[in-house]
């Protein structure tokens, strides 16, 4: 399949979407949705709704029926992006190659702004048809445990107390797990559950998140000391400098890039369920994320 079109056309799709869920940047109170506008149209690779959609697919269901679960998604990614820049958690001044939200819009409004795109999120995700299998408060569920206090938040947690003391690989699992996979997971398993798939295809495709969340994680620590800031579109060696637990730092480079290749192989190996050509673009998905590790 031809990737590079497959993605463009995904992105525009989900673009769309999101500019017609979200408030016009002139609605009271502009400078919140101006905003919110700003940094959920920075340019993100939508790799979330994205997987969402591609999961859905796999299941044989209809994408639109994802693509409020999609943008929900990418909502809560984008309020968890704008709110880790905050100058109290990492201090960040790029993001998505272009001035954070809070450089721009000053630090009360950027709280808000990530604030009322958690929110948005849920309205959003409300707007999603319900399956027999799973109920819309099914889906509500998902989107909020993913999000909450034991899993994203938990994460972002675990990381923040990490920050320079020295973490056992288990910590660091844990931090990833939840900071980064959680995310990635729910979306892969929202895509099979707009699709009602059934309880076997809805663990492969968990098991498949799982892997590729990790995966993506690990790589994710590994770009951050091998690549420049311009290509990273934020400020590059900032792990090392703040003292974050990152694989490179806990196990070295080559076991970190011998740990991403062997998860990305679980997450292809728990497709063997579905046939190779619905699950060609999760596979897709799964080799670009790894081909950018360099
Ligand atoms: C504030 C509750 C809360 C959580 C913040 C997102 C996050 C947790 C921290 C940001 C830093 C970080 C390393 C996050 C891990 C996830 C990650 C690698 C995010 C970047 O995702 P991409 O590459 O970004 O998909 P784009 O911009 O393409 O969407």
């Amino acid at each position: 399949m031809n990737l590079k079109a497959y993605l463009r056309t995904r992105q525009r799709k989900i673009d769309h979407a999101l500019d017609r869920y979200l408030p016009k940047a002139n609605t009271k109170p502009a400078t919140l949705h101006k905003a919110m506008r700003y940094s959920l149209f920075a340019g993100g690779k939508r790799l979330r709704p994205i997987l969402c959609l591609a999961a859905a697919e796999a299941c044989r269901g209809n994408i639109n029926d994802a693509l409020p679960l999609a943008c929900a998604l990418e909502c809560i990614h984008t309020y968890s992006l704008v709110h880790d820049d905050l100058p109290s958690m990492d201090n960040d001044d790029f993001r998505r190659g272009r001035p954070t939200c809070h450089k721009v819009f000053g630090d009360g409004i950027a709280v808000l702004a990530g604030d009322a795109l958690l929110t948005i999120a849920f309205e959003i995700a409300s707007r999603a048809k319900p399956t027999p299998r799973y109920d819309i408060s099914t889906l509500l569920r998902e989107v909020a445990v993913a999000a909450g206090s034991q899993k994203l938040i938990a994460g972002q947690v675990a990381d923040l107390e990490a920050e320079g003391k020295s973490v056992k690989r288990e910590q660091l699992q844990f931090i990833h797990e939840n900071k980064t996979a959680a995310i990635l997971k729910t979306s892969v398993r929202l895509g099979a559950m707009s699709a009602n798939a059934d309880a076997r295809k809805l663990s492969a495709i968990t098991r498949f998140g799982q892997g590729l969340g990790l995966a993506f994680q690990i790589i994710d620590d590994i770009l951050d000391v091998t690549q420049t800031s311009e290509i990273l579109g934020k400020s590059a060696g900032k792990d090392l400098t703040a003292k974050k637990a990152t694989y490179p730092a806990v196990i070295g480079l080559d076991k970190s890039r011998a740990e991403a290749s062997r998860v990305t192989r679980q997450a292809h190996n728990a497709l063997s369920t579905f046939s190779s050509s619905d699950a060609e673009p999760l596979h897709a998905l799964a080799n670009y994320l790894l081909e950018r590790k360099y």
